[in-house]
């Protein structure tokens, strides 16, 4: 502990790096590196001029239940083609607390899924 204001020069430099290196994770966790999952669902519908798909999925583990959400494409073209109760594995990325759909593949029309109920 430094004893006088003019003498905290032993501490400040590590304190520096300390907070470089929190930053540098918070980067790792919430930047490029963004979380991953991969999620079924099936399509609700096509938003905002094919943007953003409105989707319900089924469970992800750790993060969160089953659910309708509308969320950004990375690409619109991966939507392409997709329709109302098509049944989809995605790629879900979340970073900085935002989702998006990244790759989007088709799943056979009986594939069983467990949804959640549609909200009234
Ligand atoms: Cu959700």
């Amino acid at each position: 502990m430094p004893r006088s204001p003019s003498a905290p020069g032993a501490t400040r430099p590590s304190t520096a790096w300390l907070a470089l290196c929190v930053a540098a994770l918070l980067l790792a966790c919430g930047g490029e590196d963004a979380q991953r999952y991969s999620v079924r669902g099936q399509v609700v519908r096509i938003a905002d001029a094919g943007r953003s798909l409105v989707v319900d999925h089924e469970d992800i583990p750790g993060f969160m239940g089953r659910m309708r959400m509308t969320l950004p494409l990375q690409d619109a073209a991966a939507a392409e083609g997709l329709e109302p109760g098509d049944k989809i594995a995605f790629e879900f990325f979340v970073s900085r607390g935002t989702g998006s759909i990244g790759a989007i593949e088709e799943l056979p029309e009986d594939t069983p899924l467990e949804l959640a109920p549609p909200p009234r």
